[in-house]
């Protein structure tokens, strides 16, 4: 009984490995994020990063607020002497209402990155940081 329980509890990890949840800090936005392709640091990654305003919507029910401006930064802080640098731009496209397409991002090396997911609206500015490991 117990080797079944550790069974479908590696299923139910496996399953949910390239989904994560982040909350932006400040507001009330939270975000889904769910990795198509990577994180690799050998070929081109992309992810879909779904927002939706906790107070007004839902997860089943994205939506947010069109004055928002959404943007992406890959960054790696660890790096060397030189403390850390960036990625290239990110291509962001916006599927429906909260819902956004993350592609050409790379990672051109192993380690530890950090994916920084920005909302602005009237130049105010909520971050939700995302922690990638590299390792192949
Ligand atoms: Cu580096």
């Amino acid at each position: 009984m117990k080797k079944i329980i550790w069974i479908l509890l590696f299923v139910f990890l496996g399953s949910c490995e390239n989904v994560q949840y982040l909350d932006f800090y400040p507001s009330s936005v939270r975000a889904r994020v769910e990795w198509k392709k990577g994180p690799s640091s050998t070929q081109e990654n992309n992810f879909i990063v779904t927002l939706w305003d906790t107070h007004t919507g839902s997860e089943a029910k994205p939506s947010l607020d069109s004055h928002y401006e959404f943007d992406v930064q890959l960054w790696m802080s660890n790096c060397g002497p030189s403390g850390g640098h960036p990625s290239s731009p990110v291509k962001i496209k916006k599927i429906a209402g909260g819902v956004f397409e993350v592609s050409e991002a790379y990672f051109p090396m192993k380690g530890l990155w950090d994916v920084n997911l920005k909302l602005k609206k009237n130049n105010q500015l909520a971050i939700a940081l995302l922690y990638v490991k590299v390792e192949k």
